[in-house]
């Protein structure tokens, strides 16, 4: 048996995109190393950077197996790969339904966050609209808002009330949690979306989401901090 892919991921504190796959390395119990990557810096700009994400963005898995690296881009992605490879063994097993129904309607949810809310809202976006004389803020909190109603409309149909999808943890709460804290930082008012903010309220205090999340990572800002 060859041993298992050790993993390096590029990450930055307040990225949720980046949070998604520090949670589920953090509720696997997968090792990993960490390299920063400044986005207020623009560190993800750079050249050496971009030849490892083109896209420009964080997260990047590192993967170092039978002496070669190789480079995952885009969070769903580097969920998806990391639970089929390390979640069955892991702590918390696989957090994909075993059913095809579950599995589609998981990704379904998680599609929700990944494509239809944080793009519109994440920092380059944000940059391009105040270019353009627009109010970054009014933009964020309105797309952010569309985004939870989506989500309600989802999470009332297939939620338990403790988790995004029936009655246990799936990657649709890894997916959901961080990009509640960007909800919150641009002003949306939870309470109008009660099943998300009961699950948000649930798996966010769970320990692994807490060593995840973007108040206690080693580069989180000293004032920023929880
Ligand atoms: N679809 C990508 C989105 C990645 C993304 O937008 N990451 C943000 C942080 S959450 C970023 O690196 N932004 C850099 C920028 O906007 O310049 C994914 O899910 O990985």
């Amino acid at each position: 048996m060859s041993p298992a892919p050790t993993l390096t991921l590029y990450t930055y504190f307040r990225s949720s995109a980046a949070t998604r796959v520090r949670t589920l390395l953090s509720l696997q119990g997968t090792p990993y190393e960490s390299e920063y990557i400044h986005l207020l810096k623009g560190d993800q700009r750079s050249a050496s950077y971009t030849s490892l994400n083109p896209s420009g963005a964080v997260p990047t898995l590192k993967v170092s197996e039978n002496g070669e690296e190789w480079y995952l881009t885009q969070s769903a992605a580097i969920m998806e790969y990391l639970d089929a490879v390390f979640g069955p063994s892991s702590k918390c097993g696989s957090l994909m339904p075993a059913s095809e129904k579950g599995k589609a309607l998981v990704r379904s949810i998680i599609d929700v966050l990944v494509c239809d809310m944080q793009p519109l809202a994440n920092l380059k976006t944000l940059q391009r609209v105040k270019g353009m004389g627009g109010d970054s803020e009014v933009w964020a909190k309105e797309v952010n808002e569309a985004g939870l109603q989506a989500l309600e409309g989802l999470l009332k149909k297939y939620s338990g009330g403790k988790f995004a999808y029936g009655d246990s943890l799936t990657l649709a709460d890894v997916a959901l949690a961080p990009q509640m804290y960007t909800c919150l930082r641009f002003g949306a008012n939870l309470a109008d979306y009660p099943t998300c903010a009961a699950v948000f309220k649930h798996v966010s205090s769970l320990p692994e989401f807490i060593a995840a999340d973007w108040k206690h990572q080693p580069d989180t800002p000293e004032e920023l901090r929880a």
